[in-house]
């Protein structure tokens, strides 16, 4: 209550929120809500250390604290992950794979990732994004009927244009991902494998999902979509090895791949580490260690399968039919809407989701024409299979009926009266 008296402005934005978050429903498969534990660690005096390096090897005094705070958070994420090497300190997702990127290629050398408008990522080479602008970047794609990554596509596209780097993994794709087909494709080439497992990790962790540690050499997430921890980014590598280029360090000695991800990562492109983040990150990766993250991992699939089936029960085309992961896309082509009029019309009625391309969409990325929607969120607020009719019954209604001011409102209030039985930080 100190922000309440210091900064009312401040306290009154964050008090607006919080309420925001209880009463609607979450959709974004990119979002989760954290725990207060968590909150609490990056909320903490953390925050106010300057700790440029890495545990033990630091350029400031006084990091006696937070060196054991960072190797706290690498330990457990070497317990959650079959890994060798785990960097804690990228401040996003995006950060991480710039420093891959920086730590692996130099400038015009290829990359083979996964087409934004397929369910790639931004940083998977996107012509507006620094991987598109600093590499010459390539992509594959699914196949237009099914809606899978036509691995056929990729290994010719490789064999073309002979990546250093193939990217597996998406923002928007709700199937498992073959890792093995996407090594050997990599190995045919000399490329590279690099899984970004930003959206699936909390299942992968759980092993509910195929396990890409084995199979590529490097692999990076965030920390706060299905690892449900504070927002930012990890880089891992299941094993570690000699830099293939012979770099050496200092002392001249030819440096593992861990040394030059950490160089990629401080002095290369970050400064001081969010000391308070990665003591975020490492309470989050200690609730992940407990029994009920995996009761919690299952529901997410259990959710976004039994939500799946529920909309094409209403006759609508979800993308490849259904989904592995916490994700379903919603192709709204049939419904003679737009992502972007679909996602303002259930913002209307407090339930969020975004605008998202499907496959060969022919409606620009600000458009587009479908919505995506993913269940860690409202699977961490309790939410089950049986509650996921009332919510894609709800979502039907106001798509259908989106004219009807009044209909709508009328929505809404159900919505907040649903939500009521599942408490979010109730504390606060
Ligand atoms: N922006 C994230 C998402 O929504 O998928 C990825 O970075």
């Amino acid at each position: 209550m100190i922000l309440k008296k210091s900064d009312a402005d401040v306290f009154n934005l964050v008090q607006l929120e919080l309420k925001r978050q209880q009463n609607g429903v979450e959709l974004i498969a990119s979002e989760n809500f954290t725990s207060i534990a968590v909150m609490e660690a990056v909320g903490s005096v953390l925050t106010n250390k300057y700790a440029e390096g890495y545990p033990n090897r630091r350029y400031y005094g006084g990091c006696e604290v937070v060196d054991q705070v960072e190797q706290l958070a690498i330990d457990r994420l070497k317990k959650i992950f079959p890994i060798a090497y785990a960097n804690v300190q990228p401040h996003s997702g995006s950060q991480a794979n710039a420093a891959l990127l920086f730590a692996i290629l130099k400038p015009g050398d290829a990359i083979l990732g996964m087409d934004l408008s397929m369910g790639g990522h931004l940083t998977h080479g996107s012509p507006v994004n620094f991987s598109g602008n600093t590499y010459r970047s390539h992509f594959y794609r699914v196949d237009s009927e099914t809606g899978l990554i036509d691995y056929n596509y990729v290994a010719e596209q490789a064999k073309k244009i002979k990546p250093q780097v193939i990217v597996c993994g998406a923002s928007a794709y709700s199937r498992d991902i073959d890792y093995i087909a996407f090594r050997n494709i990599a190995d045919s080439v000399g490329a590279f494998l690099w899984a970004d497992i930003a959206h699936p990790a909390g299942l992968i962790a759980k092993k509910l999902l195929n396990d890409p540690f084995a199979h590529c050499h490097f692999v990076t997430s965030t920390t706060h979509k299905t690892l449900r921890g504070p927002r930012g980014g990890i880089i891992m590598m299941g094993k570690d090895f000699e830099n293939p280029w012979g770099r050496k360090d200092t002392k001249g000695k030819v440096t593992m791949m861990s040394y030059i991800l950490d160089m990629a990562i401080f002095p290369g492109t970050q400064g001081g580490p969010l000391e308070h983040v990665i003591a975020g990150k490492a309470v989050a990766f200690g609730e992940i260690l407990t029994p009920a993250f995996e009761i919690y991992a299952k529901q997410i699939i259990k959710n976004a399968q039994a939500m799946a089936q529920s909309f094409i029960n209403m006759g609508y085309k979800v993308v490849s039919n259904g989904t592995d992961n916490h994700l379903l896309l919603l192709d709204l082509r049939s419904k003679q809407l737009t992502g972007k009029e679909a996602e303002a019309i259930l913002q209307k009625i407090d339930i969020t989701t975004n605008k998202n391309m499907v496959p060969y969409d022919t409606q620009s990325p600000f458009i587009t024409s479908g919505i995506r929607i993913g269940t860690p969120a409202i699977t961490t607020r309790g939410l089950q299979e049986k509650d996921m009719p009332f919510i894609t019954e709800k979502i039907d209604q106001a798509l259908s009926h989106h004219s009807d001011d009044k209909r709508l409102e009328d929505i809404k209030k159900s919505i907040h009266d649903f939500m009521r039985q599942f408490p979010l930080y109730p504390e606060l």
